[in-house]
C-alpha cells in the first residue's frame, strides 16, 4: 500500500516507516496521523512482523514538529471539538502491542519529540536534537511531551526545555536518559534496523510481555507494578516458547518459536 505522507517497507520481520515530508522536515499534519495509524494499525495484525522501526526521510530532520500551517488555520473550537491530534496515544501508543523503535536524526521538535518519545525507545544519531519550543508559538506541547518527557528526564531538564524551547543534544539526550543510545549519522538506520531484527528474532509473546510490564512502570506504584510483572512472568511459563526456549539453552541451540 502506497501513501502521502510516509513510505512503509518490510524487510523480513521488521517494518521500516519513513515520515515522508523532507520539505517541511517532516512536519506532522493530519494526514501523517491518519497514515501512521493505518501504516501501524497493519504491522500490528501481521503475524509475520514483530518489530518496527520509525525513522524520518532527509539528513536534517525525524520530525521538525506539528503542522504549525496546518494549526495556524484552525480555531480553538476546531482543537477541541475535534480532539485535534487525540488519536496519537489512542491508535499509536496503546494500540501497538509489538516493540517499535525511533530512529532520530537531526531535528525532533515539538510533536516531533513527542512522537519519538511514543516509541519503546529512541536511538539517536550525533547530530539529533530534541525539543519541545512550543512555548515561542504561544503554546504549549500536546501530544504527551509535558508528561512523556518530564518521566525520562526529570523535572529540571524538562521545565528549562519547555520553559525556554533550548534543544538537547544527543549526547545530552543520552546522558538525561531520554535516548537508549547515540550512533554515528550515517549507522543509524543499520543500527536501527539491527536492534529491530534482534528484538524480531525474540519470542514474540515473551516480547509484548516484556513491552507491557516495563510500560507498567510508569502507569502504577512498585507493588503493583512487581504482582503485574509477576503474573506475566507466570503466563509466560505456560507458553510453548518457554518450554522451547529451556530446550534450546540446554540443548545448546537456537529457539525455534511459535509464538505461543
Ligand atoms: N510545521 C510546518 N512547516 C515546518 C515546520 C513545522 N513544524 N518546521 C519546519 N517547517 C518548514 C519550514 O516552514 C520551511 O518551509 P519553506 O521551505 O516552505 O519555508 C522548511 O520546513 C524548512 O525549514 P527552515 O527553513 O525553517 O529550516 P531551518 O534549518 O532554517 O530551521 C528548524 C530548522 C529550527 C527546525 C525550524 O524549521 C523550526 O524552528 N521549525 C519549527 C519547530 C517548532 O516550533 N516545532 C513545534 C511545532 S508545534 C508542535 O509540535 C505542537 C505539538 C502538539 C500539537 C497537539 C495539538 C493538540
Amino acid at each position: 500500500m502506497s501513501y502521502e505522507t510516509i513510505t512503509v517497507e518490510q524487510r523480513d520481520a521488521v517494518t521500516l516507516i519513513t515520515l515522508n515530508r523532507p520539505k517541511s522536515l517532516n512536519a506532522l499534519n493530519s494526514q501523517v496521523l491518519d497514515d501512521l495509524i493505518d501504516a501501524f494499525g497493519k504491522f500490528e495484525a501481521d503475524a509475520s512482523q514483530r518489530c518496527a522501526v520509525l525513522t524520518g526521510s532527509g539528513d536534517k530532520a525525524f520530525a521538525a514538529g506539528a503542522d504549525i500551517k496546518e494549526m495556524s488555520e484552525k480555531a480553538a473550537a476546531d482543537f477541541y471539538l475535534d480532539d485535534f491530534f487525540g488519536k496519537w496515544t489512542s491508535e499509536i501508543v496503546k494500540k501497538v502491542r509489538k516493540p517499535w523503535i525511533a530512529a532520530v536524526n537531526g531535528f525532533a521538535l515539538g510533536g516531533g519529540c513527542e512522537l519519538a518519545m511514543m516509541a519503546d525507545f529512541i536511538i539517536a544519531s550525533e547530530n539529533a536534537k530534541f525539543g519541545q519550543p512550543e512555548i515561542k508559538l504561544g503554546v504549549a506541547p500536546g501530544m504527551g511531551g509535558s508528561q512523556r518527557l518530564t518521566r525520562a528526564v526529570g523535572k529540571a531538564k524538562a521545565m528549562e526545555m519547555c520553559l525556554t524551547g533550548r534543544m538537547m543534544g544527543a549526547e545530552e539526550a543520552e546522558r538525561a536518559n531520554l535516548v537508549a543510545r547515540v550512533v554515528p549519522q550515517d549507522d543509524l538506520l543499520d543500527e536501527a534496523m539491527k536492534s529491530a531484527a534482534l528484538i524480531a528474532g525474540m519470542p514474540p509473546m515473551a516480547a509484548v510481555a516484556n513491552k507491557e510490564m516495563v510500560n507498567a512502570a510508569f502507569e502504577t506504584g512498585l507493588d503493583q507494578g512487581i504482582i503485574f510483572e509477576r503474573r506475566l512472568f507466570q503466563i509466560l511459563t505456560a507458553s510453548e516458547d518457554k518450554a522451547e526456549g529451556m530446550a534450546a539453552f540446554i540443548e545448546k541451540r537456537e529457539g525455534n518459536w511459535k509464538g505461543r
